[in-house]
């Protein structure tokens, strides 16, 4: 049973919005990267851009898979894989397509993108894209170049910031919106996501109760929340 905090009130009672976002600090949370093989001159660009983003936002080597797949075609399937076997806070999904003479390209481009964004919402864990769609070899390489301009940076930078957002968790046990004081809004909703079993995002809800300073649900009952098998409908 969830305990509503002393400070929350519910959103109704005063005409003030609540904002919620995810935040740029990755510390104790897991990610996967899955790349795709085919183009490696570029895809092999875009995950170092995605490492190096996620040493940035504080993530550990030993918190990164790595899952190499043969094209961009085959991204969705390992990605929901991880995100089901895994305790991954969030994939992050980098390949490279170059517009050829035949229609693959188009084939593969919305295959990639549908499947990638149907394993997201099927598994509740958060997946970025970072798959190149390019005219040519040089605009492919012009978005892979070293730091913030490489797309695999970006992936990886809205990974950390999806794995850190959880509207579900800052609603209360009734679903009314629990409001925080001001100044320490986002450090409030964190904690409340925490508290509110609602989070279930298994290592990402342990690892943001421990950078909060409290123990989440998942802490205490040892439950794998959403790094679990997703459930059938
Ligand atoms: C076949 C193919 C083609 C033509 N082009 C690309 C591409 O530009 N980028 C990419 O990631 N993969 C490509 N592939 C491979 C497919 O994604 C897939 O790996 C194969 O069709 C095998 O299923």
């Amino acid at each position: 049973m969830v305990k509503q905090k002393k400070t929350g009130l519910k959103l109704r009672d005063k005409k003030q919005a609540v904002t919620l976002e995810g935040t740029s600090r990755g510390a104790g949370l897991k990610f996967a990267i899955v790349v795709a093989r085919f183009n490696e001159f570029v895809t092999q660009q875009l995950e170092s851009g995605a490492l190096e983003a996620l040493a940035a936002a504080g993530v550990t080597a030993e918190d990164v898979c790595v899952v190499k797949v043969p094209g961009a075609f085959e991204i969705p399937f390992a990605a929901r894989q991880a995100a089901e076997r895994g305790r991954f806070a969030a994939v992050i999904c980098l390949g490279c397509l170059i517009r050829g003479a035949t229609a693959h390209f188009e084939y593969i481009a919305s295959a990639a993108s549908q499947g990638i964004m149907d394993a997201s919402l099927a598994t509740g864990v958060p997946m970025t894209f970072g798959v190149l769609t390019t005219n040519s070899r040089e605009e492919a390489m012009e978005r892979a170049v070293p730091g913030p301009e490489n797309k695999g940076w970006e992936a990886a930078v809205a990974a950390v910031e999806m794995a850190t957002l959880d509207v579900r968790g800052a609603m209360g046990a009734t679903g009314a919106m629990v409001r925080v004081r001001k100044g320490t809004e986002k450090r409030k909703l964190n904690v409340s996501a925490q508290r509110s079993g609602r989070a279930g995002r298994g290592a990402a809800a342990k690892g943001a109760a421990k950078r909060n300073g409290v123990s989440g649900p998942h802490e205490r009952s040892g439950r794998a929340g959403r790094g679990a098998p997703a459930r059938k409908k």
